[in-house]
């Protein structure tokens, strides 16, 4: 859809946004694998995740006053915990945790009163599905079955991606991550994005790490990564003729890291951001919330910081 891809072409700032059960053990998102956590340990998780300090109202007033035009969301990441009410399992918030509400719908409640537009960060990696098999670059987790039908996984995937694109309202879009996992063949991204292209026109469509972009795609995503600048060795892709984005960590995490305090200076964002805007690109500044539900202050702060900045200089 032109007009979205316009829209978001203009947007210039989100704010991303990785919030799981992760972060009960404050070492990102990526812990399970790290720590090779087996699922059955792993499902433990959300049963302690209650996060009762979550203001989704505040966090849409600390995007919006950051100068932000778009949140995105994780509504599963890596780890196949849905942070959304899904009838595809119950694998999710509102059925295994003791808060029990779904906190993206509060989010994308709020953020529609204020103009901001809501994409998810949709994993299709996932170390937690029993179907998702065989199981990809990053097979490592112990204790899983050794079989399952991925067809059955993609159906599930399918299900989940209807859900949200159905009971959410209008959304900017799916931001997908993880088909690096397996080659294109795999997937049926055809399938996929027209069934996203069908239940929502206007939803923009994205792919982390795409290496070779796809009909249905609608922006190209550069993570830590100015376009056409590889320093990380992910963004090996030409840049193309769609609309960009570029993401990075305000600290190195993406899930909330109880240790890592290499917080990058306010003066530091700000010139990333203005970096990306010459390079044609969003910028898409992650914070990964605590497990009662606040961002962290020192990302709080920065964002206010960034917010001041922009307006002393008449940018937003
Ligand atoms: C990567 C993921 O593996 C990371 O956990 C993070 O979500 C980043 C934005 O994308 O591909």
């Amino acid at each position: 859809n032109l007009e979205a891809r316009e829209w978001f072409q203009d947007a210039r700032f989100g704010l991303f946004i990785h919030w799981g059960v992760y972060s009960v053990l404050g070492d990102g998102e990526w812990v399970m694998q790290n720590q090779g956590i087996p699922a059955k340990t792993y499902e433990k998780l959300p049963g302690f995740f209650n996060p009762v300090r979550y203001d989704a109202a505040e966090w849409v007033r600390i995007a919006r006053a950051a100068g932000m035009r778009y949140i995105t969301i994780t509504s599963k990441h890596h780890d196949g915990f849905a942070m959304y009410d899904s009838k595809a399992s119950d694998y999710d918030i509102v059925d295994r945790t003791p808060y029990g509400r779904d906190v993206i719908k509060a989010l994308v409640e709020e953020a529609r009163k204020e103009g901001i537009k809501v994409f998810f960060y949709h994993s299709q990696l996932d170390w937690h599905h029993p179907d998702y098999y065989p199981r990809g670059r990053t097979g490592r987790a112990s204790e899983r079955p050794e079989s399952g039908d991925f067809d059955a996984y993609l159906r599930y995937m399918d299900t989940q991606l209807t859900e949200l694109l159905t009971n959410y309202g209008p959304i900017g879009g799916i931001w997908f991550d993880g088909q690096w996992d397996k080659a294109d063949e795999n997937w049926q991204l055809a399938r996929t994005y027209q069934l996203i292209h069908r239940l929502q026109p206007a939803a923009l469509v994205g792919s982390n790490h795409h290496q070779s972009p796809f009909p249905g795609e609608d922006f190209q995503m550069f993570e830590k990564d100015l376009p056409g600048a590889n320093t990380t060795g992910f963004n090996t892709t030409a840049i193309g003729a769609l609309p960009r984005e570029t993401c990075e960590t305000i600290n190195g995490a993406w899930g909330f890291n109880l240790q890592d305090r290499r917080h990058k200076s306010t003066k530091e964002l700000v010139q990333y951001l203005a970096r990306a805007a010459g390079a044609d690109a969003n910028f898409l500044l992650n914070v990964g919330p605590m497990p009662d539900g606040r961002i962290q202050p020192e990302h709080v702060e920065r964002l206010q910081q960034v917010g001041q900045w922009l307006q002393v200089n008449g940018a937003s």
